[in-house]
């Protein structure tokens, strides 16, 4: 199979080709013993692969050539989803591909579903740095992502009686999208000592010695832009043991277990990603994760500067690297380390290069993602390290000194070293230090940050080192591959696809908000993605929906900032008043599917207990006859990016719902908003801005300002609190055991009627509740309905994830996008 497979991908053969026999005979056999999907599949991947090679190749040589300045976005996380729908769409080829399979009896979306999801992520972070690289490639710029090539991606979730089980993830059993560059490796050391001496010329000599060495082995993955010849690269490190790789001599002599535990050891830390969305646990081999894969990509980075033989001072009018939050914050330290250590730089000249290539992106203000790590471990891991983030702590502490002579407690409110019982290096502290920029993800993040968890750091560097770059999706993946129908619409209505890369002649369709035919189409479609997807409800969990239900949608990680309690806790509100209806009654009552996805830490208690009332919540509700088809729950497993693919375009409401001010920007709300689905929504996030361009008219919003939200909490426990009426009744009905064993939702109800209610769960209710009232009114009229979901989508050109590079390129990387022309 293997053999026949890179058969088809080296002759460049087409799918058919597979099929034909246009190939050795002794592949041919394999076929009758493999899944023949899987063959086609096998064979349009690989077919689609070449193509990319050539392209790859040569926009490697165009930018090696052209030698202009360089971003590299590193990032723990690069959630792609699936490759091959989306290579052929970007480069123009898939109504060939789909003609080649019709003709030799595939239907090309079975072929595209035999391919695994990329998942090397968690959620939005993730998500949108592979929305990122398939922006930079689209317009040209010359950029290398650099990731880990973790073997085991987010976990599978299954339900089972309601809970969340995980199952490993292994997705590499056939990833024609990757290349082994064995010829690519960088030795990584860990642990050891650090030893000073004074050379013959009087200079101080600094190395790192001993220890453990590990390989990191690089993995080439090929991003294709869209309507382009660019594909730029993104290296993933695999781990493996350093030379040697095997003692022999120990498994001879019978001491099998030392004689693998080093090679098993070092396999160890691309081996799994950590599957925490907004949590950071400090455990050891995260930090040897982070570490190795900034090591190895500063290697990289380093190595082809040098290649340009320039002098030092040049490097960040060539390089600019961008942190991904604080996770490559070690990138700053390393290069540091590099400069002074091996290239011989003085302190202050290496500190003005590091300072000036870094840019860092804070996607969190939650506490407990904000990353620290013990002192201690850091020694025994990084010695030299931890050096020289003492000293860089030393350099900046002294600076504020100067400046702040009379606020001595600044001091150690800013320092990067926390005083704490053991010691804590702030990973975000030192990221600010060591870059010239840093940005939020969307306006009111930007501004939080500023004002709380950053405030004295303005001070120090003042209002301009901080920025905003609200966030974006691509609108290849997120429109034209997601809904290819919508994205017909639109292109026959505004002559042709170039808003797939003006994302902001979208607003071309205002005039159309009017004109009958194109809302009867409109809502065709959006009925179409109903069925589809209500037949991958069928299919997976065996409940029959109504098409012709409002489709309400919160897909998500599940976190108690993002409130999926909240929703569920409005559905038993909503059964409750179905229930208290006379049958006559229901008949005016409006139909809704509540669906819901999304996976939970696995150590995350609360989340699972979320998980699991929903899943109760259902199993009662669609079995209760006196409800039917009026409301319905569903609970969609292993939600990941092929599944958004599917759901996304079938809304009709969609809840981004986080408490005010803990969601740094989301950006579901703009795939949902840009598929023509309306959203319910606190003033949170990038909903501020979403409801800015689309009109508040269009936006369904309720619940506290972030602004009020600290008073709010002190009042919980202080002051007077009470749970909302509304909400009691829900919680008595689920205390009287209506959805199995109410003992196991109690911390879940404790958390807000006992112990202080910190996502304001029930400050919110009752606006949340007549807004969801509000949307059945709404929902009525469909003819404003339309208008409101076509005039959104007309309005949202700002959203594009192309803007947000553009945006990155111009105020903090200052590159260039490479000219590239056609014959190319
Ligand atoms: O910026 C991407 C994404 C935002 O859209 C989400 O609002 C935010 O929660 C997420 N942040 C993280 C933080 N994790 N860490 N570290 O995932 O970023």
């Amino acid at each position: 199979f293997e053999a026949c497979i890179t058969d088809v991908g080296n002759s460049g053969l087409r799918a058919e080709d597979l099929i034909t026999g246009r190939m050795r005979p002794a592949c041919r056999d394999h076929i009758g013993k493999i899944p023949i999907q899987l063959a086609a599949y096998s064979g349009t991947a690989l077919a689609f692969r070449d193509r990319l090679i050539i392209d790859w190749n040569k926009t490697q040589q165009r930018q090696t050539f052209d030698d202009q300045k360089r971003i590299y976005y590193l990032s723990l996380e690069f959630l792609m989803g699936r490759t091959l729908d989306n290579a052929m769409l970007n480069v123009g080829l898939k109504k060939v591909a789909k003609e080649g399979l019709d003709d030799l009896g595939f239907r090309i979306e079975d072929v595209i579903n035999q391919e695994h999801d990329a998942a090397l992520g968690n959620g939005g972070l993730g998500r949108l740095a592979a929305c990122f690289l398939d922006s930079l490639a689209s317009l040209n710029y010359p950029a290398w992502g650099y990731g880990l090539r973790y073997r085991y991606g987010i976990f599978k979730q299954d339900i089972e009686n309601g809970y969340q089980v995980e199952i490993p993830d292994y997705w590499l059993d056939f990833n024609p999208w990757e290349f082994a560059r064995h010829d690519v490796t960088v030795d990584v050391q860990f642990y050891g000592w650090v030893n000073k001496h004074t050379d013959d010329d009087g200079k101080q000599v600094v190395s790192w010695q001993d220890g453990e060495l590990v390989t990191a082995v690089a993995y080439d993955v090929p991003i294709p832009g869209y309507g382009t010849s660019t594909v730029n690269n993104l290296r993933l490190w695999s781990s493996k043991a350093s030379s040697g790789e095997f003692d022999f001599s120990k498994f001879n002599s019978g001491d099998y277990e030392s004689a693998v535990a080093d090679q098993q050891r070092a396999e160890t830390i691309s081996a799994v990603l950590y599957p925490n969305d907004n949590l950071e646990r400090g455990k050891e081999l995260r930090l040897k994760q982070q570490y190795f894969w900034c090591a190895a990509s500063l290697h990289d980075i380093v190595r082809r500067f040098k290649k340009t033989q320039r002098k030092w001072s040049e490097f960040p009018d060539q390089v600019a690297i961008q942190l991904n939050d604080t996770h490559p914050t070690l990138a700053i330290v390393e290069l540091q380390r590099i400069l002074i250590d091996k290239e011989g730089l003085e302190w202050d000249v290496a500190w003005g290069i590091v300072t000036k290539t870094f840019g860092y992106t804070n996607h969190t203000v939650l506490p407990e993602a904000l990353e620290k790590w013990s002192v201690p471990l850091f020694q025994n891991l990084l010695p030299r390290h931890l050096q020289i983030i003492y000293d860089i702590n030393l350099f900046f502490l002294q600076g504020v000194e100067r400046r702040f002579p009379k606020d001595r407690e600044m001091l150690g409110r800013v320092s990067i070293i926390e005083e704490s019982q053991p010691k804590m290096v702030r990973m975000a502290y030192l990221a600010i230090v060591g870059s010239h920029k840093v940005n939020g993800v969307a306006e009111l993040h930007s501004d939080l940050i500023k004002t709380t968890i950053f405030k004295d750091f303005v001070k120090i560097y003042g209002p301009d080192k901080f920025t905003n770059v609200t966030n974006g999706i691509t609108p290849r993946r997120w429109l034209h591959q997601a809904n290819p129908r919508l994205s017909e619409l639109i292109a026959s209505k505004l002559g042709g696809y170039d808003f797939l890369k003006d994302l902001t002649l979208l607003n071309k369709l205002e005039p159309f908000v009017d004109d009958k035919d194109f809302k009867k189409e409109w809502a065709e479609i959006k009925y179409a993605n109903k069925v589809r997807l209500a037949q991958h409800i069928l299919k997976t969990t065996g409940v029959s929906v109504n098409p012709k239900a409002l489709f309400d949608v919160q897909v998500k990680r599940i976190h108690e900032y993002k409130r999926q309690q909240l929703n569920i806790f409005g559905v038993i509100r909503r059964y409750l008043t179905i229930k208290a209806l006379k049958p006559e009654e229901r008949k005016k009552v409006l139909p809704r599917v509540s669906i819901f996805g999304g996976k939970a830490a696995p150590g995350y208690w609360m989340a699972k207990t979320i998980i699991h009332l929903i899943n109760k919540v259902g199993e009662v509700v669609n079995n209760d006859p006196d409800v039917g088809d009026l409301l319905k729950v569903i609970f969609i497993e292993d939600y990941n990016v092929s599944k958004a693919e599917i759901i996304t375009p079938a809304s009709d409401i969609s809840e981004h719902i986080s408490t005010a001010g803990t969601e740094a920007s989301g950006t579901s709300n703009m795939k949902f908003v840009l598929n023509g689905g309306l959203i319910i929504g606190t003033l949170d996030g990038a909903n501020i801005e979403i409801t800015r361009e689309i009109g508040e008219q269009n936006v369904f919003l309720f619940g506290n300002l972030s602004e009020d939200v600290e008073d709010l909490r002190h009042n919980h426990f202080y002051g007077e609190s009470h749970v909302d009426p509304e909400l009691a009744k829900v919680f008595d009905t689920i205390k009287a055991g209506t959805f199995g064993d109410e003992g196991a939702f109690s911390a879940l109800i404790a958390a807000i009627a006992e112990h202080g209610d910190y996502y304001l769960v029930s400050d919110d209710f009752h606006s949340y509740c007549s807004t969801q009232d509000l949307i059945d009114e709404s929902y009525k009229n469909q003819d404003e309905w339309l208008s409101k979901s076509i005039l959104s989508v007309a309005r949202m050109g700002f959203f594009t994830s192309d803007r947000c590079i553009n945006e990155y390129a111009d105020s903090i990387w200052n590159i260039e996008p490479l000219q590239v022309k056609d014959e190319d």
